[in-house]
C-alpha cells in the first residue's frame, strides 16, 4: 500500500490505484497493454474494494482503466497454469456484493472478464466508440465469470446467446440498446468516472445488482441457437456449452454461476481450448521475425504489374488499405479486365459492408490509376509483379524495374513457388528485393508469405511485415524454397491423397474425410475449385526433375487432357451444373483404368486412417521445412495453415496437432508406411530427435 500524499492517490500494487476525491474513490487499473486482468489486477481490484467499502466517508467506487483500453479479458497467458487467488468470478461476485455502489467505466475493446468485471458492478458506463464483447468461445470456453448469467439479466437471453455463441463484440450504441450499459459519455476515462461516480450520487445513475434483476425465459431463443450450432458449429464443442450456461442463468445466482463454471471447466479441459488459445498467439507470434527491429520504409504509393486475378485482387487490397495504386497491363484490354475486377471486388466489400458504396467510386476515381508502360511506376514506392509464372518473363521485368523504379522502391513478386534469389539476381539492388506471395482472393484471404531472399535487405522485410499490418494480413516469414512454406508441404501432402486414390480411396471418400476433421474443403474440392491446370503446369515443370523412386499419380493429368479443369469448366474431379455437385463418373472412370493400368488392386481406406494419411505426411514435410530453416518457428508453419490452407482453428495447426499426436506416434505411423513406399515416407531428423528426446514443438516456439 503505497500513498501518493499529494494527489490522494494510494498505489495498491503496480497495476492498481486508488484516487480518494471526496465521498468518491476512483480505482484505476494500468497493466499494458491491455489490462489483462492477471493475478495483479485481480488481488488488487479486491483489495481496493475491500478497503474502501469499509471507509464510511467513501460513497461511491469508480473504476476505469488507464491505457488503450479498459480489461479485454482475463489473462490469457495465465491459461492452463495453476489458478491464483482471487479468481475472477469470485471477484465479480465481490463487486457486486460490495455494499458502496460501484461504477465501471468502460472504453477501447472490454472483452470477456473486463466486460464480466462490468455486468458485476452496479452501473456502466462506456465511452464513445468502445466496442464490448464476450469472444470466450474464440478461445474454445465460455464466459466464466458470471457473464453467461449476468448478460441475459440485461439484455435478455436472445442478445445474450448472439453475443456469447459469435464472440463477436458489438459497439457501445448497441450495448446501450440492449441495456448492457447505462450510458455512453465523452472524455478522458478517469474524468468520465468521475462525472458518473457524481450522477451515481446525484441519484441520476441508476445503481442495481444485476443478479437481482429476473431473466424472462425465452425457449424459442434457446432452441433457435441449438438447432443454427448444430449446423454451423458441429463440429466444435464450447459454442454448445454456452447455450447451456446461458439456459442456466433462469436459475438463481448461485446455482446459475455453479452450472456456469462447471460448463467451463468442460471446455478448459476440451483440446479445442488448446487449438483455439494457440491459434491465438499463433497469429501474433509471426510477426516477431529477426528484421522486426528494422525501421520499414514508407511506403504510399503502391504499383502493381498484372491485371489478372492475383494483380487485381492485390490492388484491392491496397486499395482498401487506403494506398495510392497505379496498376499496369500489356495493353488496354488488359487493363479493362483489371479494372472491372477491382470493381467487382470492391462491390464485394460494400456487400460485407467493409466499404461505403460511396467510397467505392471514390477509390475507383481518385485512388487507382493504370498504365501499360512499366515507366508509369516510376515513382511507386513498393511495386509488386503479380504476372504468369515464368521465370524467363519474371526477370525480364525486373530488369527492367531495375531501370525505371526510383532508387529505394521496394520490388516484390507475388510468385507462389519460384526462385526469389534468381529473380532479385535480375536487377543490381537485391536487397531491395522480396517474395509477398498473397493467396486468393488476395483482397479477403489474411495470410502473406513474406519471403526473404538471400540478399534481401532487414528494413525491405520489416516493410513487407508493415504492409501485411496495414492490409490486415497476417504475414509470415518464408526462406526461399520450390513454393515457401505453404506450397511446399500442400504438394508433399497432395500426393499422400493422390497415393489413397491410386490404391482405393474415392475422391469424395478422402475430402469427407478431411473436412470431418475440420478442413472446409477437401484436396479434391479445393484442387476443382484452384484449378486442375495450375497443378497439371507445376507437374509438368516438375517431370524433368522428378526423381525416378517417386510414386507419381498421373490422374489429376488425365482428367485435364480431357480439358476438365475443375470448377472453371464445370467438371473436374466432381460435376459442377444445375443440378448441383457431384462426383465426376468420367473422372472415376480414368481412376479406374489407371489402376488396373498399374495393377493396382484397389482396396478400402478408413476415415481415420485417411486422416492419419493426409496429416502424417503434411507433418512430415512441415517438419523438414522447419529443419531447413525456411520456417522460422512450427508457429509459423501453424499459422500459415491456419490462415491460408483453411487449417481447422481448433485443431491448432499441423505442428500444434503434431504434439497432441506425438513424436514417437509420428515416427511409427511413417516407418509403418514406409513399408509401401520407403521413398515417400522417410523420418525427418528433427522427427526423430524429438521421438527420442521426448522434445515437442511448442518447446521449440518457446525457444526461439
Ligand atoms: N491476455 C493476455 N494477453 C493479451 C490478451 C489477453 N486477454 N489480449 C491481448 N493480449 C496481448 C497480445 O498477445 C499482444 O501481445 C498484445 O496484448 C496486444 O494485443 C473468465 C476466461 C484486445 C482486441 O479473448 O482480442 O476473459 O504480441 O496485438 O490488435 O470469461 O488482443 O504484443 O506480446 O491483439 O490491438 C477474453 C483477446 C479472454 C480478447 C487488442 N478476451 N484479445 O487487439 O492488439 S478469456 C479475449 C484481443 C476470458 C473470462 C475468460 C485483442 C484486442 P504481444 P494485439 P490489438
Amino acid at each position: 500500500m503505497k500513498s501518493g500524499s499529494e494527489t490522494g492517490l494510494t498505489g495498491i500494487n503496480d497495476v492498481v490505484s486508488i484516487d480518494r476525491q471526496g465521498g468518491i474513490a476512483l480505482v484505476a487499473l494500468n497493466n499494458p497493454p491491455v489490462n489483462a486482468a492477471s493475478h495483479a489486477v485481480r488481488s488488487g481490484l479486491w483489495q481496493a474494494i475491500e478497503t474502501l467499502q469499509n471507509e464510511p466517508e467513501i460513497k461511491v467506487i469508480a473504476i476505469y482503466g488507464e491505457g488503450r483500453t479498459f480489461i479485454a479479458g482475463a489473462d490469457i497467458r495465465e491459461f492452463g497454469k495453476p489458478p491464483r487467488d482471487p479468481w475472477l468470478p469470485d471477484l465479480c461476485n465481490f463487486i457486486e456484493d460490495c455494499k458502496t455502489p460501484v461504477v465501471c467505466v468502460l472504453h477501447g475493446t472490454t472483452l470477456g472478464g473486463g466486460l464480466e468485471v462490468a455486468l458485476a458492478s452496479h452501473a456502466r458506463v462506456a465511452l464513445a466508440g468502445t466496442k464490448v464483447g464476450l469472444p470466450e468461445v474464440s478461445l474454445g470456453i465460455l464466459p466464466g465469470a458470471g457473464g453467461t448469467q449476468r448478460a441475459p439479466r440485461l439484455a435478455g437471453i436472445k442478445a445474450a446467446l448472439d453475443l456469447i455463441t459469435s464472440g463477436k463484440p458489438i459497439s457501445a450504441n448497441q450495448a446501450l440498446e440492449q441495456g448492457l450499459i447505462d450510458q455512453i459519455a465523452d472524455g478522458a476515462p478517469r474524468e468520465v468516472a468521475l462525472t458518473a461516480a457524481r450522477e451515481l450520487l446525484d441519484g441520476e445513475l441508476a445503481s442495481r445488482r444485476t443478479c437481482d434483476l429476473t431473466v424472462e425465459d425465452d425457449p424459442q431463443a434457446l432452441t433457435a441457437m441449438r438447432d443454427k450450432l448444430a449446423k454451423t458449429q458441429r463440429l466444435l464443442f464450447s459454442p454448445h456449452k454456452c447455450v447451456d450456461a446461458v439456459e442456466a442463468s433462469r436459475l438463481p445466482r448461485e446455482e446459475g454461476l455453479k452450472e456456469e463454471r462447471r460448463l467451463f471447466n468442460d471446455c478448459m479441459d476440451s483440446p479445442q481450448r488448446g487449438g483455439l488459445v494457440h491459434a491465438f498467439f499463433a497469429e501474433r507470434a509471426v510477426a516477431k521475425v529477426p528484421e522486426a527491429s528494422a525501421t520499414p520504409r514508407d511506403i504510399r504509393k503502391i504499383g502493381v504489374i498484372g491485371g489478372g486475378t492475383m494483380g487485381s485482387g492485390i490492388a484491392t487490397a491496397a486499395l482498401l488499405a487506403g494506398f495510392q495504386v497505379t496498376m499496369t497491363e500489356r495493353d488496354k484490354a488488359g487493363l479493362d479486365r483489371g479494372t472491372s475486377t477491382i470493381g467487382a471486388n470492391l462491390d464485394g466489400a460494400v456487400k460485407r459492408g467493409k466499404l461505403g458504396a460511396g467510397a467505392r467510386d471514390e477509390i475507383l476515381s481518385s485512388k487507382l490509376s493504370t498504365a501499360t508502360e512499366l515507366d508509369a511506376l516510376s515513382d511507386a514506392d513498393l511495386i509488386i509483379e503479380a504476372v504468369f509464372e515464368d521465370m524467363g518473363v519474371k526477370r525480364e521485368i525486373f530488369g527492367t524495374l531495375d531501370k525505371v523504379a526510383r532508387q529505394g522502391a521496394i520490388l516484390a513478386s507475388n510468385t507462389s513457388y519460384l526462385d526469389i534469389d534468381q529473380i532479385a539476381a535480375a536487377t543490381s539492388r537485391p536487397e531491395d528485393v522480396i517474395g509477398l506471395h498473397f493467396f486468393s482472393p488476395a483482397h479477403i484471404m489474411r495470410l502473406m508469405e513474406v519471403v526473404v531472399a538471400e540478399k534481401t535487405g532487414a528494413d525491405t522485410v520489416a516493410t513487407g511485415f508493415a504492409l501485411a499490418k496495414k492490409l490486415k494480413k497476417i504475414a509470415v516469414r518464408s526462406g526461399v524454397c520450390d513454393g515457401f512454406i505453404g506450397n511446399r508441404i500442400m504438394t508433399f501432402y497432395k500426393k499422400a491423397a493422390d497415393y489413397m486414390m491410386m490404391d482405393g480411396a474415392s475422391p469424395e471418400e478422402i475430402d469427407k474425410a478431411i473436412t470431418g476433421f475440420g478442413f472446409a474443403m477437401g484436396p479434391y474440392q479445393v484442387a476443382d475449385l484452384a484449378g486442375l491446370d495450375i497443378s497439371w503446369a507445376a507437374n509438368k515443370r516438375r517431370a524433368a526433375t522428378r526423381p525416378a523412386e517417386e510414386r507419381y499419380i498421373p490422374i489429376a493429368d488425365e482428367i485435364c487432357e480431357k480439358g476438365w479443369f475443375g470448377r472453371k469448366t464445370g467438371q473436374g474431379f466432381y460435376i459442377y451444373d444445375a443440378e448441383g455437385t457431384r462426383p465426376n463418373p468420367a473422372a472415376l472412370a480414368i481412376i479406374d483404368a489407371e489402376r488396373a493400368k498399374a495393377g493396382v488392386s484397389p482396396r478400402t481406406f478408413a476415415e481415420d486412417e485417411i486422416v492419419s494419411r493426409f496429416i502424417t505426411a503434411m507433418i512430415l514435410e512441415a517438419t523438414r521445412v522447419l529443419q531447413e530453416g525456411i520456417a522460422l518457428r512450427p508457429v509459423d508453419i501453424d499459422a500459415v495453415f491456419l490462415f491460408g490452407y483453411g487449417f481447422p482453428r481448433f485443431r491448432g495447426g499441423p505442428m500444434h496437432t503434431a504434439d497432441q499426436i506425438g513424436a514417437a506416434e509420428l515416427v511409427r505411423r511413417i516407418e509403418d508406411y514406409a513399408q509401401e513406399d520407403a521413398y515417400y515416407w522417410q523420418v525427418p531428423a528433427l522427427l526423430r530427435n524429438l521421438a527420442e528426446s521426448g522434445g515437442t514443438f511448442a518447446e521449440m516456439n518457446e525457444q526461439s
